[in-house]
């Protein structure tokens, strides 16, 4: 058997084992190889997802309801630490900046499919399993912005961050669009992009601005790309099967770190002193998908939906969350689960199927958060 397995391998290659060409293929390049050998291919070209995205600043207000929504009621005065505006306290409304889908490469419609619920969630990129996602990117914010993806294929003219490596000009240009400037970014979704073998049907990966990641992310610069598996996507990429997807983004958003702290200070009555702890404690936002204290509009599902959970995290080391679902439970990776765990930038998908109607607490069960609003509600409809 081995023996035969070997044969075959000699007629295939029988070139490479021609001692009067090895001089020769010792001067080809890998391409040349791969041309001169690999059988030849079926033209199959990648079905392209083309995705219309502008970095643009908003107010972002992280209460808009200006109530505590977890159990109902006003604000009390631990509460009004981190959302109450005052001379020396920028309160629930900050300057940030946001990534916007729009349907047309002149960015003159916006797409409004998002869910409420998805906050500040940059638009959600879906593709199956040998796709190719296209990224149109505009940056019209005055700080220069990238978009670095997670866990798809991208070259180095595609892969939104800046590493000492030894790139060309030309493949820098991902790396740190100016203000006003475009780049279009590829990133293909070869199987290893796609779930695992353990995998549910599809999984979500994150894509953030990476010129100064810290601070890009805490201004607001991050959104979601969700890959299905070969054979199981609808015709927009979605999963088959799955009637509700759910996004949510737990994360302290330090505003602290954020690009335009400095002139969110300067607009203050009173500026506050180098020394004034408190002040950057008001500045850490405890939030889901951008909203504190139940503020987020609610995902609505219906009892008997597939509902599947896409849960992601950013931050740093105080970013350690345990998102917890009332009311009903969700499979992760085959195990039941109320509570699931997340560390920085990590990523988990839950599916649930709600047998449960009502509405719900969605919060982080660690106590220190619950206390600074890391708490959502979710809606479960007959
Ligand atoms: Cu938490």
């Amino acid at each position: 058997m081995t023996r035969k397995t070997a044969f075959t391998t000699c007629l295939t290659m029988d070139a490479a084992f021609d001692p009067g060409k090895r001089a020769t293929l010792g001067l080809m390049t890998s391409a040349a190889l791969y041309a001169a050998f690999a059988p030849p291919l079926q033209a199959a070209e990648p079905r392209l997802r083309t995705y219309y995205v502008a970095a643009e600043e908003v107010e972002w207000n992280y209460a808009p309801d200006g109530r505590e929504q977890m159990m109902g009621g006003e604000f009390n005065e631990d509460q009004k630490v981190f959302v109450e505006p005052g001379p020396s306290r920028i309160g629930s409304v900050y300057h940030k900046s946001r990534f916007i889908g729009y349907l047309d490469k002149d960015l003159t419609k916006k797409d409004e499919s998002a869910d409420p619920s998805n906050g500040i969630l940059g638009p959600i990129f879906h593709a199956e399993v040998g796709d190719e996602i296209v990224v149109v990117f505009r940056n019209n914010t005055r700080m220069p912005a990238s978009m670095h993806p997670h866990g798809v294929f991208y070259k180095k003219n595609s892969e939104g961050s800046m590493t000492n490596d030894g790139s060309s000009a030309a493949d820098m240009a991902d790396d740190h669009v100016p203000p006003g400037g475009t780049h279009t970014y590829h990133w293909q979704v070869p199987e290893r992009a796609g779930p695992g073998p353990a995998d549910p049907s599809s999984l979500v990966w994150l894509y953030h601005s990476h010129v100064d990641e810290v601070r890009d992310t805490n201004t607001g610069l991050f959104g979601a790309i969700i890959v299905t598996r070969k054979g199981e996507a609808d015709a927009d990429g979605k999963p088959l099967g799955i009637d509700r997807e759910v996004f949510a983004m737990f994360s302290v958003m330090d505003e602290n770190q954020s690009l335009y702290l400095d002139e969110m200070v300067a607009k203050l009555k009173k500026k506050p002193k180098g020394d004034d702890e408190e002040f950057e404690e008001s500045n850490l936002m405890h939030s889901v998908n951008g909203f504190v204290y139940a503020n987020m509009p609610m995902p609505v599902m219906r009892v008997g939906d597939n509902v599947r959970w896409y849960v992601m995290a950013l931050g740093t080391e105080v970013d350690l969350h345990t998102p917890h679902w009332h009311g009903n439970t969700v499979l992760i990776g085959g195990h039941r689960k109320d509570v699931t765990e997340l560390l920085p930038a990590t990523t988990i998908v839950a599916d649930m199927k709600p047998d449960n109607p009502g509405i719900w607490m969605y919060h982080c069960h660690v106590n220190d958060h619950i206390a600074a609003g890391m708490t959502a509600r979710y809606q479960v409809v007959e």
